[in-house]
């Protein structure tokens, strides 16, 4: 099941980060189509390499963080787009926060991530 897959990284992956201008946030979630049908509240970029998110799926980079998800071993930088409130309606309109954070994930039978879930 690859579609699983294909979307996480639709929504979460962006390496190295898109330069799209000042409003990264309000860019990105629109062009991944996290607009549509209403604006996402909130979603996070991983700003990271394809093998390195993988890993968070094996020992070599993630361990168990109860409820079938996975903590990465090391921090990914990340951009966390929240949306600002108004309409929920596009064009949406998110505050962009950058940071260096352990990712939670759900991975699939297949080690590939699938979820994301929060980072810390
Ligand atoms: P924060 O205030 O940055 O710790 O995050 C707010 C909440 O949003 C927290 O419960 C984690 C969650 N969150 C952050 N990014 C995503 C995402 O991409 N998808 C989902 N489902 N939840 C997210
Ligand atoms: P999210 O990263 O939360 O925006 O969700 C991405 C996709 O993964 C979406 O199609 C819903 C699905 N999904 C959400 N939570 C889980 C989960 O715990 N396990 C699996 N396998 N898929 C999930």
């Amino acid at each position: 099941n690859l579609k699983g897959y294909t979307t996480f990284l639709t929504q979460h992956y962006d390496n190295p980060k898109s330069s799209v201008g000042k409003q990264y946030c309000d860019v990105m979630m629109k062009r991944r189509g996290l607009d549509k049908p209403a604006c996402k509240e909130v979603n996070t970029f991983i700003h990271g390499t394809k093998n390195n998110i993988i890993a968070v799926c094996t020992a070599s980079g993630g361990k168990d963080y109860g409820k079938g998800l996975r903590i990465s071993l090391r921090p990914f930088t990340v951009t966390t787009c929240k949306h600002k409130g108004g309409s929920t309606r596009p064009p949406c309109k998110y505050s962009d926060n950058k940071s260096s954070r352990y990712i939670v994930i759900a991975c699939n039978q297949d080690g590939k991530p699938v979820h994301f879930d929060e980072s810390l």
